[in-house]
């Protein structure tokens, strides 16, 4: 492990601030809908910035932008990775710290003149929050083969802006086809968007996987009716069976081990004050870090709603938006992670992602590992997201280590 070389800490701080620039919130955090004219500027920006650093960029047929630094070899890549697209509530790091921190690692090889054995490469996925188009980590997903370019460029938004239709007004379509770099191993830098580094003396996460992710939506169907003249017993109210599923939804994390749910999306329709309402659609974010258990609490919610609405007299039909298993990442390249930030004198410990990411997708095609650095008050999905400069400089010299080892293997 080569452990003198260092990354330029203020470097990657004004790249990141130059990122969080682009769409950035009143609130002080960034809104870069996948694919919105925000998610292009910063397309854009990063686009730029591979190619002043030399890096050859492509762009992919779901508008994965990967940049390229051709090693000494020929043969699959060492790939750091992340995302640019955040939910409508962003902050300044998720996602963005590990695309700027590979950027970072890159214009470091280039300072000390390192070319490695193998070819480096930095990925941007599209739409990894799946907070406007459905599943998250969409285009990880393409670029693994779960989801078809046709499939993934069919999805429609909440307001019923079709994914291909965005990704060709914004100009990324690109011609590459999905996967066409081959990976030797992956790593992703991120925040750890919760609160156990930040509560445990703070350090390096070395993450040893990602628990299981089930997203569904449901559509409630009642009748619309006078919410004033309308006896309660005579009310078919679709938005009465919601707040019991989400009721009942919340009571399964409580007899559940490890099952989290959050009822993220409610769409009430017509939406008026003094009508009774016709339809309601939600979305239920299901989480488990144990497959079986997290499938106890998909069917039992799903029983309970079809089982509900059959007693309230209203439809309802459920579909997938969602569906990632628990994914392990690799003891090897863990390891890598732990050395090399014990290498580097930093606290390190071993955790498992809440959070989905890219990395659950490039772990099924080479071995794959995250490195993570406390949020400051556990906070993410929030405006108010925090990682200091040390820390985020940490995290970015343990994916230098790190790359470098695997890349000169
Ligand atoms: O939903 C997630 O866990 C990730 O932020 N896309
Ligand atoms: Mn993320
Ligand atoms: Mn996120």
């Amino acid at each position: 492990m080569q452990t003198n070389q260092r990354i330029d800490g203020s470097r990657l701080v004004s790249r990141l601030a130059a990122l969080a620039s682009i769409g950035a919130t009143p609130e002080g955090g960034c809104r870069r809908l996948a694919l919105s004219d925000e998610d292009k500027a910063g397309r854009d920006w990063l686009c730029a910035e591979m190619r002043a650093l030399g890096l050859d960029v492509k762009v992919d047929a779901i508008g994965n932008i990967v940049g390229i630094l051709k090693g000494q070899e020929e043969g699959p890549a060492v790939v750091m990775g992340s995302h640019i697209d955040t939910v409508a509530t962003g902050g300044r790091f998720d996602g963005a710290l590990g695309v700027i921190g590979g950027l970072e690692v890159v214009a470091t090889l280039n300072d000390l003149d390192i070319r490695p054995k193998r070819d480096i490469a930095v990925i941007a996925f599209t739409n990894e929050e799946g907070a406007r188009f459905h599943p998250d980590m969409l285009g990880s997903y393409v670029w693994l083969g779960g989801m078809s370019v046709a499939e993934a460029q069919a999805q429609a938004d909440a307001d019923g802006f079709v994914l291909g239709t965005e990704l060709r007004r914004i100009g990324y379509e690109g011609p590459e086809k999905p996967g066409f770099l081959k990976a030797h191993a992956y790593f992703e830098l991120h925040i750890e968007q919760g609160p156990v580094l930040e509560h445990e003396g703070g350090g390096i996460g070395a993450v040893t996987g990602i628990q299981g992710i089930t997203w569904l939506e449901m559509t409630f169907g009642g009748q619309p009716n006078h919410g004033g003249t309308t006896p309660m017993k005579y009310r078919k109210d679709a938005g009465l069976l919601a707040a019991r599923v989400n009721v009942f939804a919340y009571e399964t994390t409580t007899r559940i081990p490890g099952q989290l749910a959050n009822m993220g999306f409610i769409r009430v329709e017509p939406g008026n004050v003094n009508v009774v309402p016709e339809t309601v659609t939600v979305t239920l974010d299901l989480r488990n870090p144990d497959q079986a258990r997290l499938d106890e609490a998909e069917a039992a919610i799903r029983a309970f709603a079809e089982d509900m609405a059959r007693q309230m007299d209203l439809t309802i039909t459920t579909r997938d938006l969602a569906r990632f298993p628990p994914t392990p990442f690799d003891d090897g390249m863990i390891a890598k992670v732990e050395g090399a930030a014990k290498s580097l004198g930093m606290p390190v410990r071993r955790m498992i992602s809440g959070a989905g990411h890219d990395a659950q997708m490039m772990a099924q095609l080479c071995p794959t590992a995250m490195i993570f650095v406390p949020s400051i008050g556990g906070l993410s999905h929030n405006p108010k997201e925090f990682s200091t400069d040390a820390d985020i400089a940490s995290g970015a010299n343990v994916l230098l280590q790190v790359v470098l080892d695997v890349a000169n293997a």
